[in-house]
């Protein structure tokens, strides 16, 4: 991992940024525009961007669980052409995220670029901080509308409606209130929860990490017992967020993050409703189990110097199954 200071790369062997008690703490992210249908201003007076199809790049990790988020809401728009995707190579090493056209990545297309910190630096001269994925950037203006994946799954829902995107709303306004409350329930216990207990260098900061994971696993697999999705009846953004950190539970969480009190599969409401989401049109092509291992074991050398992937789970595997088994 790395960061950038005034512009220059850093590439530093720490696995994560964590704090005197050893927990890990994320940084926030930079850049915080907005893409509007008509280039007005964000819901909070943010700078707009006006949705045009073929102006902008989604840059995106397959493996990582908040660019993923901006997959889903993009298969189910149905923004694939409008909307084009730049994907990095599965490995963060020293450069941290790199292009390459082997191990699924797309190389870059655009500029010819090596690293994903360069195009921080082509937005922003003296940039400083983390350089992270998904990043959505003008091809217009060659800057970052945004890093930060909440924010681009919500603009995603529905800046391109008038271009033709498909119809779905994943923020309505009648059921913003529940919606956010559910968020801020799976973010800090599950979505980063899982890197709390996984980036925790001292015992009671895992503890208390993988504790909250299964609380939130416990409430989640409660509250879909008799209902379909987190909120309301329909697919929300809710569940689109949860959704990205379950398929990779049992693949990676479980064993490398250290969170294996329990596996996904023997919850079996939580299981299900991860299923029916990946069986909406276009969610499973965007799900790569082999690159999604292969970043994780092989990014974080503090966890798993050896580098290791390792060949399970064998079942409830969710998506496009990895490549490798054992027997028939
Ligand atoms: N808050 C950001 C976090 C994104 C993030 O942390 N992405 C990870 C990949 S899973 C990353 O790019 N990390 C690079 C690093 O930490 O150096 C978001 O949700 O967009």
């Amino acid at each position: 991992m790395g960061k950038l200071i005034d512009g220059e790369w850093h590439g530093d062997g720490a696995v994560a940024p964590t704090n005197d008690k050893g927990e890990f703490e994320r940084a926030d992210s930079g850049f915080r525009d907005w893409l509007t249908a008509d280039g007005g201003p964000g819901p909070d007076g943010q700078r707009g961007f006006k949705a045009e199809p073929g102006r902008y790049r989604l840059y995106v990790s397959l493996a990582c669980p908040w660019a993923h988020r901006t997959l889903v809401a993009r298969a189910l728009k149905g923004l694939d052409d409008m909307l084009p995707v730049i994907v990095v190579g599965p490995v963060m090493g020293e450069h941290g995220w790199s292009f390459t056209e082997a191990f699924g990545g797309t190389g870059e297309p655009l500029y010819g670029l090596n690293h994903l910190h360069q195009l921080y630096t082509r937005a922003r001269a003296g940039v400083s901080g983390k350089v992270t994925v998904p990043v959505l950037w003008d091809t217009v203006e060659q800057t970052i509308v945004s890093n930060e994946s909440a924010d681009i799954l919500r603009m995603l829902s529905n800046a391109f409606d008038d271009c033709g995107a498909a119809p779905g709303d994943f923020y309505p306004a009648e059921l913003r209130t529940e919606i956010e409350a559910v968020n801020d329930r799976v973010y800090p216990g599950l979505n980063n929860g899982v890197y709390r207990a996984g980036f925790a260098v001292k015992q009671a900061a895992y503890d208390k990490a993988v504790r909250q994971v299964f609380e939130t696993l416990d409430w989640l697999e409660e509250r879909l017992s008799g209902r379909e999705w987190l909120v309301g009846e329909q697919l929300t953004e809710a569940d689109i967020r949860a959704f990205t950190t379950l398929v990779r539970f049992d693949p990676v969480y479980h064993g490398h993050f250290k969170c294996n009190w329990r596996r996904l599969i023997d919850y079996p409401h939580l299981s299900d409703f991860a299923r029916r989401i990946a069986e909406l049109p276009g969610v499973a092509a965007t799900i790569d189990l082999d690159q999604i291992k292969t970043h994780y074991y092989r990014s974080h050398p503090d966890i798993n110097p050896s580098g290791i992937v390792p060949v399970g789970p064998a079942q409830g595997r969710i998506g496009k199954a990895d490549a490798r088994t054992i027997g028939g």
